[in-house]
């Protein structure tokens, strides 16, 4: 169910949302079946040390929660909503509909369609509704994109960005060296 993989997500993690500082990051998704690719965004939430929640939101099978959910947001002190849908994937969009802060959608490949579906749903977003967009199924980027929205007003969160961006650099120097031997 729901709870236990969540709480599997946050023990696994090491993080307790109920009791962590305020969260920074809101992390939502229309299914519970969307939890495999979205634990992704929180992994890279947790290495930057940046609070966040994690929620199953359906834009229509809760439509009164995603209200309440997207609405109650800013006031909450979220800063970031990290969004993530398969099918017809009209979370994003809605919840951008809802709320002043950004908003990133990741598509879910959930469907017969193969996540293409998805990724036109959240990214044809009509003008005055933006919707940042990642690839399909990538919640790594989507968790990048939101410390790097962060980092706009935490210096120290920037320059750990740098610092990942170095690492990632020599990770695929060392793997190109070897390759070389
Ligand atoms: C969407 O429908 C969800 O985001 C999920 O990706 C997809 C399938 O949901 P389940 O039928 O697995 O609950 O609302």
């Amino acid at each position: 169910n729901v709870e236990a993989q969540l709480n599997a997500l946050l023990s696994e993690e090491g993080r307790d949302c109920q009791s962590a500082v305020q969260p920074c990051v809101g992390i939502i998704m229309g299914s519970d079946s969307d939890l495999p690719v979205m634990k992704d965004a929180a992994r890279i939430l947790d290495a930057f040390d940046v609070p966040y929640e994690v929620r199953i939101v359906s834009a229509h099978r809760t439509p009164d929660v995603m209200f309440r959910y997207a609405s109650s947001a800013q006031e909450r002190g979220v800063q970031v909503i990290i969004a993530g849908a398969g099918g017809a994937a009209h979370l994003p969009g809605m919840v951008a509909s809802l709320t002043p802060l950004p908003v990133i959608g990741v598509p879910v490949r959930a469907s017969v369609l193969d996540g293409l579906d998805s990724l036109l749903s959240i990214v044809q977003m009509p003008r005055g509704v933006p919707v940042a967009t990642v690839a399909v199924n990538n919640a790594t980027n989507a968790g990048l994109l939101a410390v790097r929205m962060l980092g706009v007003g935490n210096p120290d969160l920037l320059a750990r960005m740098s610092q990942y961006q170095e690492d990632t650099k020599e990770d695929v120097l060392t793997k190109a060296e070897k390759l070389q031997r």
